[in-house]
């Protein structure tokens, strides 16, 4: 398209002050510019700043709502059988080579203040690795054990996207094949004001931000690693985010339960620790399973009892993990079928911009809507999802804040209690520990820790702030 037809199509869509400026820009800002406004869709634009304007934030109709069925976990009453069953058949699709890893990372990481890409921050007790090198050590790990690569995906978004590749290249990708780390970034939406008019950042750049992690999905298609993974192969995503070093990468239980039922997208779910907890709930709304985010979803629903247990009436909280399956995203990402569209949050923000002279202002109060997509809302549009439930103190600890909850001081302290845990079970005196840490290689469940325990000999002098990382060189025999 021509400058002109460009020009015309932003005028016909009320938008037409994008280029307002653009006779006194210089050649590098209008090539800067034409190339934002061409990757702008303004019929989604159009139509979500009218929903913004007819429905703005006003709450959903919950009426209908019930709490989501899941499969219990052996700790809490789960048939231990049945879950036995669900790891031989992910370990047999991770031995055959079905499974990659997914992070999404584009987060700003703006609560913790830190100056950099979250996947960058120094998580482990005793070490201090980073986030993303904890998750390299877990998937390679993982990779030795089921003899297969498991590539990883990694969505970075404009403003950390160098950074994070900057990183691992410092870092040597972490001892994992660097053909085998995979860095995407995530698409961008137009901040508009409440009339729906796209806000420009300067007189050539148009405000634009990230477009939520939902939009992984848009990004995984574009940039083409779902037809390249399912040519040689991968059907089956393990999706985590970046904030959360407990998480466990790659779950052979988890992965069975969502090949077993052939499901599309599947979720891990803990027990929510209080009512006001900040995790989506998961729900039955239509007859489909949702995710309700803590800042939607009413107090009074959040604090509801049931009223034969007297326990939360929706304690099914979401830790935003899960398996999904590389056609569905296909078809979801793919945008071809708008019954499939994921749908955009609202965000009011302060979003500084330029004024209609072309002064910068920065306002005081929000001035802006932000869109956004999360992946959780694909879960209405899947034939068949499972939820199951895993234990917090397995598997969710996040780094979110720079102090109190959900901090580092929070995660290493959970970090620590996990593997002195392990340490109890396999029969050592753990009185004398506060902060330990096993490295990966060694073990990354209880269970294989056990096994490879009574396997050591002879065993290492156990005293408070070691760090356990018996055989990294012996697993990790090559790069895969
Ligand atoms: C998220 C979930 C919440 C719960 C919690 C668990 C949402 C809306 N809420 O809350 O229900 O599961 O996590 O920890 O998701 N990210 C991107 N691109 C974006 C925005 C975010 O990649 O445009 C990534 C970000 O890097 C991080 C993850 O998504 O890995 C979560 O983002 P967040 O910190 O904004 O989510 P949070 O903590 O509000």
């Amino acid at each position: 398209m021509n400058l002109s037809e460009l020009v015309q199509k932003f005028e016909d869509a009320g938008q037409g002050h994008v280029f307002r400026f653009f006779t006194k820009l210089n050649e590098t800002e209008k090539t800067a510019l034409l190339q934002q406004a061409t990757e702008i869709n303004l019929a989604e634009i159009s139509s979500l700043s009218l929903e913004w304007q007819e429905t703005g934030l006003l709450s959903e109709d919950y009426s209908d709502l019930a709490p989501a069925p899941y499969i219990q976990h052996p700790a809490s009453g789960g048939d231990e059988s049945f879950w036995g069953q669900a790891s031989a058949l992910g370990e047999e699709g991770l031995r055959k080579g079905r499974v990659a890893a997914f992070t999404v990372a584009g987060g700003q990481g703006t609560r913790l203040g830190y100056n950099g890409p979250k996947g960058t921050f120094p998580s482990t007790p005793v070490k201090g690795k980073s986030l993303f090198q904890v998750f390299s050590e877990k998937i390679r790990a993982s990779s030795d054990r089921y003899g297969n690569v498991i590539e990883w995906l990694i969505m970075t978004s404009i403003q950390n996207d160098a950074e994070t590749r900057a990183f691992f290249k410092v870092h040597d990708f972490f001892g994992l094949n660097c053909r085998h780390v995979h860095f995407f970034t995530q698409g961008l939406m137009p901040a508009v004001d409440t009339s729906g008019k796209i806000l420009m950042s300067s007189k050539g750049r148009i405000a634009m931000s990230p477009d939520g992690h939902g939009g992984s999905l848009r990004a995984l298609v574009r940039s083409g690693h779902v037809q390249r993974l399912l040519s040689k192969g991968v059907d089956t995503i393990s999706y985590f985010q970046v904030d959360n070093p407990l998480v466990q990468c790659i779950d052979p239980a988890f992965i069975g339960f969502h090949i077993k039922e052939r499901a599309e997208i599947s979720s891990k779910m803990v027990q929510k620790a209080y009512a006001s907890e900040r995790v989506g709930h998961f729900c039955v709304q239509n007859e489909k399973q949702v995710v309700i985010e803590y800042s939607d979803l009413p107090k009074e629903l959040q604090e509801k009892l049931h009223p034969e247990t007297g326990e939360l009436l929706y304690p099914a909280g979401s830790i935003a993990i899960h398996i999904l399956d590389l056609n569905f995203i296909a078809r979801v990402g793919g945008g071809n079928d708008p019954a499939l569209a994921l749908p955009f949050h609202f965000a009011q923000k302060k979003v500084s911009c330029i004024d209609a002279a072309g002064s910068l202002f920065s306002p005081l109060e929000p001035n802006g809507i932000k869109f956004e997509m999360f992946i959780f809302d694909s879960l209405p549009l899947a034939k068949r999802s499972v939820i199951i439930e895993t234990r917090r103190e397995d598997e969710f600890s996040p780094i979110k804040n720079a102090s109190g909850q959900d901090s580092v001081t929070t995660s290493k302290r959970d970090q620590s209690a996990q593997h002195i845990r392990w340490l109890k079970t396999a029969g050592e005196d753990v009185n004398d520990l506060e902060t330990i840490e096993i490295s990966p290689f060694c073990a990354q469940t209880e269970s294989e820790f056990i096994k490879y325990w009574q396997a050591l000999d002879p065993k290492p002098l156990l005293k408070d702030g070691m760090y356990l990382n018996l055989n990294d060189n012996l697993c990790s025999k090559q790069r895969l």
